[in-house]
């Protein structure tokens, strides 16, 4: 473990106190080396990227997502310095390893941790509908996952822990015998998921309700449980444990909860929580965790979030009794400093698709298990055919629906496109989309013997027309659509020359929100393609993010 930093920390009102922005020396490899702060932007990965793990191997860091009914599943991302990331791939990408049909809206893939041991990559999360948790493992996450080794114990959030002495502890967060929510704790082989000792409860928590997102630590000798407490909401707090043993008993650090900001005033951050731990290259210590940006922005009391629990990065330093802080006394911000462990370099979360590739590119999601048939990539032609089913958006199925996560509240998003069909009822379009009950979108239809643009939306239970115009299409055929966003509303617009747009109509944001959602969701706001009954050829598609 790194030893304790010679930080002067402020203890005041526990408002954040980030050590001054100071040179210290910090021996690396035998080389003195100067290592000056930096400062940087959260949400590092943002959008809908929840429940985040962070796993190094040597000086490469690595972070996966969870991703419920969204497919290919658990997105890995690769970084160098911990701030800017780039998508090498998914862990997830075939039905064998992730089986997602029809499967209830914020179903299917919880919340997953990632490892490395020995030169192997072990990536272990749950399938809430269907099997329960598993483990794929790799030697190059960019190359290709095994298939699911399907692990005997219950509960979600699993974890692994590769201990000194070659035990490998696997926790999850489950029931006691009463239903009581605990930890449990077993240990399993990694890569056939065999359960090789019995399942115990490790840990009721350190008194917050359902504690779960445990992960387990060796550090300098001792074993320290990490966990959520509180939910996902604005209760959420990350908590700390350490024993001698991997069974404890445990100590509770003094200063928990080490992360929360369920008593933070400043109106920024909401529900910090379910986090993971790093040591860099460096030495040095990071957590990143899970948290929210209400759309209603700062002195407005709304907290509902529609961009999804995004991952943010904190530094972290141990105190002299060998217990994290994390940020400013478990307060993280907006804009932060941090030795990093390389230079950083602006981040872009702009999306430009060329239609030059023969297959998505890998930002791209489907809902659920894809019929791939339905997407025809040429890029001969620079284009992309959707074609379309009757499978509408407001299905729990796979209707040909693509898109883009949401990655900032202020965003434009223009679709160029030229019907293939006149089909009564058809629907070819642009859509916000929360989940099949929550979105908003513009779309050509064919009504009769006229082309009309239509804005729809779909709140609870309420599904409706709120607009609809008659347009003349060019000869070519050709349609632009366009759906400009900020924290308060989505604007829709249509074009038929690419050039002069008019407005359709409005979508307040707070309609797409969690908070807001008939059921529980742990899900964010996708910017999609998408084509019902006919098919639609699509020539430009382009998501700037400001
Ligand atoms: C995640 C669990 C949770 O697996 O939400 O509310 C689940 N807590 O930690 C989905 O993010």
């Amino acid at each position: 473990m790194a030893g304790c930093r010679n930080y002067e920390l402020r203890r005041i009102n526990r408002m954040p106190a980030f050590a001054p922005a100071s040179e210290y020396k910090f021996k690396q490899k035998g080389l003195e080396a100067i290592m000056q702060n930096q400062r940087y932007k959260n949400p590092i990965i943002s959008g809908y990227h929840p429940d985040p793990s962070i796993c190094r191997v040597g000086d490469d860091y690595y972070i996966v997502n969870s991703t419920f009914e969204y497919f290919p599943g658990v997105p890995v991302y690769h970084s160098k310095n911990l701030v800017n990331w780039e998508l090498l791939g998914h862990c997830l990408t075939s039905r064998e390893q992730v089986m997602l049909d029809k499967c209830r809206v914020s179903g299917g893939i919880f919340a997953p941790t990632l490892r490395w041991h020995d030169g192997w990559f072990f990536m272990t999360t749950t399938n809430t509908s269907y099997g329960g948790n598993f483990i794929v493992h790799s030697r190059e996450p960019q190359k290709g996952w095994s298939g699911p080794a399907w692990v005997d114990q219950g509960g979600i959030d699993p974890s692994l822990l590769f201990d000194d002495d070659g035990k490998v502890y696997y926790t999850t967060a489950g029931n006691d015998e009463t239903g009581r929510s605990c930890i449990l704790i077993s240990e399993v082989d990694p890569f056939t998921g065999k359960r090789l000792t019995e399942c115990k409860v490790l840990s009721y928590g350190c008194g917050g309700r359902y504690p779960e997102g445990p992960h387990l630590y060796k550090i300098n000798g001792k074993y320290y449980l990490m966990l959520a407490e509180g939910g996902t909401e604005y209760g959420h707090m990350e908590t700390m444990q350490r024993a001698d043993s991997p069974y404890g008993p445990y100590e509770p650090c003094p200063h928990n909860p080490i992360l929360s900001h369920k008593e933070d005033q400043r109106e920024e951050i909401y529900c910090t929580g379910h986090a993971d731990l790093t040591e860099d290259a460096n030495g040095n210590w990071w957590l990143v965790c899970l948290a929210t940006r209400p759309c209603g922005g700062k002195n407005n009391r709304v907290l509902m979030h529609n961009l999804g629990r995004e991952t943010f990065l904190s530094p972290v330093i141990w105190d002299e009794n060998g217990w994290p802080v994390v940020g400013g006394h478990g307060l993280i911000d907006l804009e932060m400093e941090g030795p990093l462990p390389g230079p950083a370099k602006p981040v872009c979360r702009s999306f430009h698709e060329d239609f030059s590739g023969t297959e998505a590119s890998l930002h791209y999601n489907y809902l659920r298990n894809p019929k791939l048939e339905n997407y025809l990539w040429s890029p001969k032609d620079r284009t992309l055919v959707l074609k379309g089913t009757e499978v509408t958006l407001n299905e729990q199925d796979t209707p040909t629906w693509i898109g883009v996560r949401q990655k900032d509240f202020d965003t434009v998003t223009t679709m160029k496109l030229r019907p293939l069909g006149e089909i009564q009822g058809m629907r070819l379009g642009l859509t916000a989309y929360y989940n099949k009950d929550y979105h908003y979108e513009i779309y050509l239809t064919r009504e009769l013997e006229t082309w009309k643009i239509c804005l729809a939306k779909h709140v609870h239970d309420i599904f409706v027309v709120t607009e609809q115009t008659q347009v003349e299409l060019p000869e070519d055929g050709n349609l632009w659509l366009r759906v400009e966003s900020d924290r308060e509303k989505y604007t829709f617009l249509y074009s038929t020359d690419g050039e002069t747009y008019q407005k359709l109509g409005t979508g307040l944001a707070v309609g797409l929100c969690t908070e807001g959602t008939r059921t529980m969701t742990f899900t964010g706001t996708y910017l999609a393609m998408f084509a019902e009954r006919a098919d639609v050829e699509v020539c430009g598609f382009d998501v700037e993010v400001f």
